[in-house]
């Protein structure tokens, strides 16, 4: 039996099944269709003891991720995001001409190549064949590899240590927690900074956020397990902030303990948030799995009402939430004849499970729908605004 990535307890509260699903990310070619699909228990589940809520089951990293196709550059918000991140970082931390800077899960370098811009000396780590070249020709440096001990050593050798590291929705994705943060302690520099963003637990069970229960996402944080994790480090957090990014997101400040003022009063703030939520209680995650049930049964029926009212219901954006959703609520090629979606790589390929189409956003604009379906949801106001026309022309909008 697994023990918990933070405490190491086998005590566990089972709080959602979604059964079995195929790899969120597994988009298919079409002569992936006729073979038998790949799924996987999808359960998640809370650590009684340091109440890390975390899946059961873990897929190999290597599945996942080795050939990826999401990229962060199909959406401005998330661009946007990162210039943000970035300038931030320099002018909160007065970072110097030569100061390093490694970004982790650094996918196609989008987020680095606005470190490099304002002209730091940069490198990534992403495990992704595909994506590495993709950052490679952007001439952002790459290691294809999973971050690790051994690879903070040969950065540090090659290069030098890092004064900033990032790692934006990277964390939660990792099942050796203990083997990345010991990598930290070495690739940092000693008044470096570690920045992690990952959407925040108390978002997640507010808004019901169910869709985004996939493989990839092995963690679910929320301060307290976090804490409990860098007291077993020389790191400690001292600072974060939440942004409405992605439903709900936390970006947290790590630095080496003693480097950094503490703002406790900050954390006290989201220590006193959680504890209200009562997240070390079943009952959060008991009103939450109600609401995920009472959210499939009105989509679902609804979905059924237009169809049999002879509607045309179009998805708008492939995200791996969207197969979650789409597969969790029985959803197929039947109600949602195809989806949309601004990344090439998915173009042209089908959604894993319903074996929808995907097809280039301009699609939506040649055949008006009469409903969109939007799966992208964290995007809804980019989406929307992007097709007012059609909504003027009277297509309506879904958002779960
Ligand atoms: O944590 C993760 C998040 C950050 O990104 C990864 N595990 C996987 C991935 O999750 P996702 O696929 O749900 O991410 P997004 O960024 O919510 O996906 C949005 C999708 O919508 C992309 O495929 C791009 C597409 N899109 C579009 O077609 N038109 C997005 C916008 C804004 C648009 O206008």
């Amino acid at each position: 039996m697994k023990g918990c990535r933070i405490c190491n307890k086998a005590n566990f509260s089972t709080i959602l099944s979604l059964g079995t699903q195929p790899l969120a990310n597994g988009f298919l070619r079409r002569e992936d269709l006729k073979k038998k699909e790949k799924t996987y228990p999808l359960v998640l589940e809370r650590c009684t003891f340091c109440n890390l809520v975390q899946l059961k089951d873990v897929v190999s990293a290597a599945a996942m991720f080795k050939n990826y196709l999401y990229i962060p550059s199909t959406s401005k918000t998330r661009t946007d995001h990162f210039y943000e991140l970035a300038g931030f970082a320099v002018e909160n931390f007065k970072l110097a001409k030569n100061d390093f800077v490694v970004d982790i899960g650094s996918n196609d370098g989008s987020l680095l190549l606005c470190f490099k811009e304002f002209g730091f000396p940069i490198v990534g780590v992403d495990p992704s064949e595909n994506l590495a070249k993709v950052a490679e020709m952007k001439g952002i440096p790459t290691l294809t590899e999973f971050f690790t001990q051994k690879v903070a050593r040969q950065i540090v050798s090659t290069f030098s240590k890092a004064k900033i590291i990032t790692a934006t929705n990277v964390f939660a994705h990792v099942d050796n927690l203990k083997e990345f943060v010991r990598g930290i302690e070495l690739l940092l520099s000693d008044k470096g900074v570690f920045i992690i963003e990952f959407p925040y637990l108390l978002d997640f069970l507010q808004q019901c956020q169910f869709d985004t229960i996939y493989h990839e996402h092995l963690s679910y944080f929320a301060l307290q397990p976090l804490l409990a994790l860098f007291d077993q480090t020389q790191l400690e957090i001292f600072d974060i902030t939440h942004m409405d990014l992605d439903g709900g997101s936390l970006r947290v400040f790590v630095g080496k303990k003693g480097r950094h003022p503490v703002k406790k009063n900050t954390l006290s703030r989201y220590l006193s948030m959680e504890s209200q939520s009562r997240l070390d209680t079943e009952n959060p995650y008991v009103s939450f799995t109600q609401e995920v049930r009472k959210r499939k049964k009105k989509l679902r029926s609804l979905i059924k009402t237009l169809k049999k009212k002879g509607k045309k219901i179009v998805g708008y954006g492939a995200p791996a939430k969207g197969n979650v959703l789409l597969n969790y609520c029985g959803i197929t090629k039947k109600e949602v004849v195809y989806v949309v979606d601004s990344t090439p790589y998915k173009q042209g390929l089908f959604m894993p499970g319903s074996h929808i189409p995907i097809f280039p956003e301009s699609k939506i604009q040649s055949s008006p729908p009469d409903y969109i379906l939007i799966l992208a949801w964290n995007f809804a106001d980019e989406i929307i605004k992007k097709n007012e026309n059609l909504r003027k022309q009277g297509t309506r909008f879904i958002i779960l």
